[in-house]
């Protein structure tokens, strides 16, 4: 399988972040990515290429183009403002506020165009961003010239990130970009398979109300795990896409046995839609020793996600999100990979 991966994530580094009662240095840090990299080499999965560069059309798909063209801005503006440190928002506009009118300072658009502070910009942030995108939509026309499987090393990662706004370390949605790019390319339907310890709300919201991309989510409940305002199993889709959209809701805990009984649920909910490709947004947070999060999945369960992921068949784009156990990062990564080749 071959690997798409660019160096100018390292770019993106050096972030606080806000967690419940401290601010600590960022989870999602530059190492991620260079440990995935070098198992990627160590494991001989393939060769590593570097992505093509893409204009932003195929981001403003599903993203509001409001939102992807204040992306490049961001860092300018808070330079520009004075402002030092990581940029980062402060206040959110929620139920009683209002939602529609842009305010006019940096501080404040950045609470705009997203849901929490954990979209942080430092100069490198922007470079970082589209090189993921970039990397998204090299490795998914790998998948559409014939490859059966193609691994996106994104950094940063983008399920979370919604049709106009930022959070939780994501900021262009570069698995939903994928998808839409899939079907504008011929697909008639697409599914995403998110198997992220995170739900992939930004994905959910993206594609609600269609019936052409099935979102399928497994995650951490949201009744006591972040991103908390969404990801209930009742969300089901709405309009054309009633029926769509299935969320595997799993409380704190959660092992191999229980998680694997969601996973081939989901496998047969989207056997059944018979996509002509699948897009697995692929985050290892779900491993027992990662440090945000509270599953329990062991390093030798990472091959039978991929093993059984390749039972469906069908071409398979795997785009890296979550994962926060750099140590082991790459093991959990790769061993999906190479679940996925059985070998
Ligand atoms: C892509 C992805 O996985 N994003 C995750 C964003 C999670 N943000 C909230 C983290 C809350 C962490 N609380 C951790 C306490 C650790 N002691
Ligand atoms: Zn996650």
């Amino acid at each position: 399988m071959k690997t798409v991966f660019s160096p100018l994530h390292a770019g993106h580094a050096g972030q606080m972040e806000l967690v419940t009662a401290a601010i600590v240095p960022g989870f999602e840090k530059p190492s991620r990515a260079e440990f995935i990299r070098s198992r990627v080499e160590s494991e001989k999965l393939g060769p590593i290429i570097a992505p093509v560069e893409h204009d932003l059309a195929a981001a403003k798909r599903i993203h509001k183009a409001d939102y992807i063209d204040f992306l490049p801005t961001v860092w300018p503006q808070w330079t520009a403002a004075g402002f030092k440190g990581s940029a980062m928002a402060f206040t959110w506009p929620t139920r009683g506020l209002r939602g529609d009118v842009p305010p006019q300072r940096i501080d404040a658009l950045l609470g705009y165009y997203s849901f929490d502070a954990g979209a942080t910009f430092v100069e490198g942030t922007w470079a970082a961003i589209k090189s993921s995108y970039d990397v998204a939509l090299t490795a998914a026309a790998l998948v559409k010239a014939g490859e059966r499987s193609a691994f996106a090393l994104c950094r940063p990662p983008g399920h979370h990130a919604g049709a106009a706004f930022m959070g939780g370390y994501c900021f262009i949605n570069n698995a939903a970009v994928a998808a839409q790019w899939f079907l504008d390319q011929g697909a008639s339907r697409v599914s995403i398979l998110d198997v992220d310890y995170h739900h992939g709300n930004g994905t959910q919201e993206i594609f609600y109300d269609r019936g052409d991309v099935q979102v399928i989510n497994l995650h951490g409940d949201p009744m006591t795990e972040y991103p908390f305002f969404l990801g209930h199993a009742d969300e089901r889709g709405a309009g054309d896409g009633e029926g769509f959209n299935l969320n595997y809701p799993m409380p704190f805990g959660t092992g191999w046995d229980a998680w694997n009984a969601s996973l081939e649920d989901a496998c047969a909910k989207l056997a059944a839609y018979a996509p002509d490709v699948v897009v697995v947004s692929l985050g290892v947070d779900t491993f027992e020793k990662d440090p945000i999060s509270q599953f329990k999945l062991k390093s030798a369960d990472y091959p039978k996600i991929g093993r059984r992921i390749a039972r469906l068949g069908l071409p398979t784009l795997f785009v890296m999100e979550g994962g926060y156990a750099v140590e082991e990062i790459g093991i959990n990564a790769v061993g999906v990979m190479t679940g996925f080749e059985d070998r």
